[in-house]
């Protein structure tokens, strides 16, 4: 029987299950990557392991999300300790100003067919050149850079079959957003989105990772498009045609599902506050006073992207309108070099927008903060309430082309609207220079780990006890982000610090709940459907971990966070039905009995000593987690096994 791509990749890289779906399965890492805000947890981790070497074909540390803090060393220190920690274990270092890790690897590193992990959760982008690429959290980065297997649910795969050819001023954006609108932010959960169909030929390798690296909000395992000769094209002019081969789906290929869409009818979308998923067609909110509009973020900062905004500025003679700020961060420092020899960067510095060094920034509520109520338009890819640093803006996601019309009109506009449609070339041969990449040292033992005060390590939860009594200290609706759990922005600079990081757990919601749980002696965590979707950081554990939280109990749960609560020793359980979920109020006592009877079946009997009433609770773990669960995480469970 024929296979699709996302069959012949997890077949190439399995060690242990069964290719069955919803079975766990093991798999082979070839390649990792971390960031700053997750990767100096998971260096302490991989340090705590004892393991001398990476032992991946390539790890890359990136920093890219905290690069310029204000007033303060932590961030200074956090640079220090992932520079040294990566020349003495064997990762390569990418520094700050070198780009976004996915605009990076995409571009210098990532390989059709291998498999790659990262400690962020837009790591799918490198599916845009045919890897299987997972976000995870820093700790099972941390594992597979040890040479540990990745664990996963054999996923479904979607088959998105795309038909046709874009029209001018609609791109690759209006397809994930169309997906994004057809599916939700949950109609990804367990599954693979592998694209085909005859659109995808006349799709390039960025435009591919834009869709990949949003292929997250729809909460997929990953995204996966073929590699065929566009791609080949594109490593060819990256100078490394020797790392592309061909992967394509066979013809008999099986699909769990198929979706269809028309490129030809498709029209710019946009997604409206506060979800990714609250998408209409931007023809609809024509004329919505805009604020700023900022360009850039992992999933449209590529040489492509900057040029169609830079060229539609030229060629209209058009400047930003004088009530919006524009910002523009180019995803690497070769598409920042590229677009200066060209004249793209002096065509946006003189229409006025605001140039931005090649990070994250905004997009993580790093700077540019909307003006209170403002609207923001954006061509990132979460617009969840409060990330942007103003928890009263409404930020809307679009494409380059809807964001630059916004800002030639202080309007939300139809680019359609525009003139002629900039026509930006794939460049034969992009400008190739990785001397922001630092190998790793020639003389490992000589190298010294610095670690400043912000570097504090790392709390482990002890080992699981047969009952667990505690109250309901929050709780929660649907669709709860790693964001309203731990928050990014100002609070960002204390990723290495979790005792002062446990200070943001739900702070959006209730400022003094870090208060509350430790005075309580921990508790619980009530949630609604999709609890922990979003981010990859394991803080969002970690941090209610510090504080004393047993157990979330949700109507379902997000892949990564759920992982992420098991390896830090929290339970995450499942509400067998709406009505207990309703039955349960903020502040009842409860308790959880029998555990390890329940964890030997499938539930867990949850009792309501406020109220009396008595329900079982689902945790569906695999017999590795309910050992991991037994002694208080991953960290202990590894080494014990090590042992
Ligand atoms: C995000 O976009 O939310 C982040 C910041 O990149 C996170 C990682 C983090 O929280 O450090 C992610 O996507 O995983
Ligand atoms: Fe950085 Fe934003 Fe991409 Fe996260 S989504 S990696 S914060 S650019």
């Amino acid at each position: 029987m024929g296979k699709n791509i996302t069959q012949k990749i997890l077949d190439n890289h399995l060690v242990s299950g069964e290719q069955v779906v919803g079975e766990e399965i093991g798999i082979r890492i070839d390649q990792t990557i971390t960031q700053d805000a997750t990767g100096t947890m998971s260096y302490l981790q991989f340090e705590a392991m004892g393991v001398d070497q990476v032992k991946t074909d390539l790890s890359v540390s990136y920093i890219d999300h905290n690069t310029l803090q204000y007033g303060g060393f932590e961030n200074a220190d956090d640079h220090k300790f992932l520079q040294t920690v990566a020349a003495k274990h064997g990762v390569f270092f990418s520094r700050p100003g070198n780009g976004i890790c996915h605009q990076v690897h995409l571009e210098r590193f990532g390989k059709p067919g291998g498999t790659l992990l990262g400690s962020d959760s837009h790591t799918p982008t490198s599916g845009g050149v045919g890897m299987l690429a997972m976000g995870a959290g820093g700790l099972d980065v941390a594992v597979a850079m040890g040479g540990g297997a990745f664990s996963l649910n054999y996923p479904k795969v979607v088959l998105v079959n795309l038909k046709g050819r874009l029209k001018p001023w609609v791109s690759a954006k209006d397809i994930i957003l169309e997906l994004l609108r057809r599916l939700t932010v949950k109609g990804g959960v367990g599954k693979v989105i592998e694209y085909g169909g005859t659109g995808v030929k006349k799709l390039s390798v960025p435009e591919r990772a834009t869709i990949t690296n949003m292929g997250a909000e729809l909460g997929a395992t990953t995204s996966v498009f073929p590699s065929d000769d566009v791609t080949r094209e594109f490593l060819a002019a990256q100078g490394r045609e020797s790392d592309w081969s061909e992967l394509v789906a066979d013809d008999d290929a099986k699909y769990d599902e198929k979706i269809t869409i028309n490129l030809g009818t498709l029209e710019p979308m946009i997604a409206q506050p506060h979800m990714p998923d609250l998408v209409v067609k931007v023809s609809d909110l024509e004329g919505l006073k805009v604020d700023q509009v900022c360009v850039g973020s992992c999933t449209n900062s590529s040489y492509r992207d900057l040029m169609v905004v830079a060229e539609t500025l030229h060629k209209g003679e058009y400047n930003v309108d004088p009530e919006v700020s524009m910002t523009v961060s180019p995803g690497s420092k070769q598409v920042l070099e590229m677009i200066s020899l060209n004249k793209g960067l002096a065509h946006l510095i003189k229409a006025g927008a605001r140039i931005l060094e090649s990070s994250c920034g905004p997009c993580i509520g790093n700077g540019q903060s909307p003006p209170s109520e403002g609207v923001s338009l954006r061509t990132f890819n979460r617009n969840f309430i409060g990330r942007s640093g103003t928890k009263n803006a409404k930020v809307y996601l679009v494409s380059p082309e809807t964001a630059v019309a916004a800002a030639i009109f202080g309007k939300i506009t139809d680019p359609r609207k525009l003139e002629k449609y900039p026509k930006v070339k794939m460049p034969k041969q992009f400008l190739v220079d990785d001397s922001m990449v630092i190998p790793p040292s020639d003389d490992p033992a000589s190298v010294v780990v610095v670690k400043g005060p912000n570097i504090q390590s790392l709390p482990i939860a002890g080992p699981l006890g047969d009952s667990i009594t505690g109250k309901v200290l929050i709780k929660l609706g649907d669709n709860i982000t790693t964001d309203d759990i731990t928050p990014a922005g100002t609070w960002l600079k204390y990723r290495s610090n979790v005792p002062k990081y446990s200070e943001s757990v739900f702070c959006g919601i209730d400022a003094d709940f870090h208060l509350k749980a430790q005075e309580a002696g921990g508790g619980f965590v009530l949630g609604g459907e999709n609890y922990g979707q979003g981010s990859s950081r394991e803080h969002a554990a970690l941090c209610p971990m510090f504080l004393g939280i047993k157990a979330v109990v949700a109507k379902s749960f997000a892949r990564i966070h759920k992982d992420n609560l098991i390896n830090f020793g929290i339970l995450p359980l499942t509400f067998e039905s709406g009505a207990d979920y309703d039955s349960i109020n903020d502040g009842d006592e409860l308790e959880l009995a029998g555990i390890f009877d329940g964890l030997a079946s499938d539930s867990i009997t949850l009792i309501n000593k406020t109220s009396g009433k008595e329900m079982k609770v689902a945790h569906g773990y695999t017999s590795r987690q309910v050992d991991m669960l037994k002694v208080g995480g991953r960290l202990n469970y590894t080494k014990a096994q090590s042992a």
